[in-house]
């Protein structure tokens, strides 16, 4: 099932996600919905707050080639466990801030715990743009967006456009 995607601001994306128990069969649902979801937006990543459950799970899936076989991740109550002294700059975009680019600069490699669908611990290290985008996930379980690393002139800018944006797709456009 595709479910609705948030657009920023909204409070749903400000709060600090709970830690998921028990993985149970609904927990797998709705991973599997935000991961169609993903894959229909099209996008890289998700976060369950984007759309509206407060719980720490995220999904990516960042392999580039489109002759390379998919890589569909389940990350329940993800943990950074170790991050890299040096750091890598990429345009990051949010489909919670549709259509809005911005250069952030964050750790290159991060070493990452979670729980997988099955209740099984793993652990990783992330590099390259899988690095990016599990600290972009991160953030949105802490309430945090890309856009919070900007300046207040960058962040004010883009949350006018979102509000505008909203306005015109609540009036139907
Ligand atoms: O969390 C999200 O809002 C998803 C976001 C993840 C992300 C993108 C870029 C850097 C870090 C994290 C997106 O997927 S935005 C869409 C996007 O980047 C993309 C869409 C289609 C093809 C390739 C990338
Ligand atoms: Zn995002």
């Amino acid at each position: 099932m595709i479910l609705p995607i948030l657009i920023h601001p909204d409070p749903r994306l400000k709060k600090l996600c709970d830690p998921v128990g028990q993985i149970t069969d609904d927990l797998r649902r709705l991973a599997d919905d935000m991961l169609q979801t993903m894959y229909e937006a099209p996008g890289i990543g998700l976060a369950a707050p984007q759309v509206g459950v407060t719980k720490r799970l995220i999904v990516m899936d960042c392999v580039k080639a489109a002759d390379a076989a998919p890589r569909p991740m389940v990350l329940f109550n993800p943990e950074i466990t170790w991050s890299s002294e040096d750091t890598s700059t990429y345009e990051e975009g949010c489909l919670s801030i549709p259509d809005q680019y911005a250069d952030v600069q964050r750790p290159a490699s991060v070493t990452v715990r979670w729980l997988d669908r099955e209740g099984q611990a793993q652990e990783e290290t992330f590099t390259d743009l899988w690095a990016t985008c599990v600290q972009h996930e991160i953030d949105h379980l802490n309430g945090k967006l890309f856009i919070d690393y900007l300046g207040p002139m960058k962040r004010s800018m883009i949350t006018r456009k979102m509000e505008k944006l909203k306005r015109e797709r609540a009036r139907g456009h």
